[in-house]
């Protein structure tokens, strides 16, 4: 147990001391948390404070008291941000799900809750 709880420590710092390859942060997202949109479609962009690895990372888009929609990731020019389109949206509250691999090895991951009003 005490071998067990140095090792967390241990972890912890190997951690802390990783700050400047931190794992991922959202700086910026389209939409923004909480976003009141009009329309069926919108681009769907997430930019994040460090590089990220697209290859391992997804977006998944999930309708409350509806289907989730599929939201494949569209090609970024660059490697800090993840690019989709949404389409067929209709008015009702949405949860846009993102899951990322950063240089760290940590994987991130966080919701941006939005709105389609009519
Ligand atoms: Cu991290």
């Amino acid at each position: 147990m005490k071998l067990l709880r140095s090792f967390c420590a241990l972890a912890f710092l190997v951690a802390a001391s990783g700050a400047a390859i931190a794992h991922a942060i959202v700086l910026s997202s389209t939409p923004s948390a909480d976003a009141i949109l009009k329309g069926a479609e919108t681009a769907v962009e997430i930019r994040f404070n460090s590089r990220i690895d697209a290859g391992r990372s997804y977006l998944k888009l999930f309708k409350i008291d509806g289907d989730a929609v599929a939201l494949p990731l569209a090609d970024s020019s660059s490697e800090d941000t993840l690019k989709a389109r949404a389409t067929g949206l209709t008015p009702g509250h949405y949860r846009l799900h993102w899951q990322t691999l950063s240089p760290d090895g940590h994987i991130s991951q966080g919701d941006i809750p939005f709105d389609v009003s009519r």
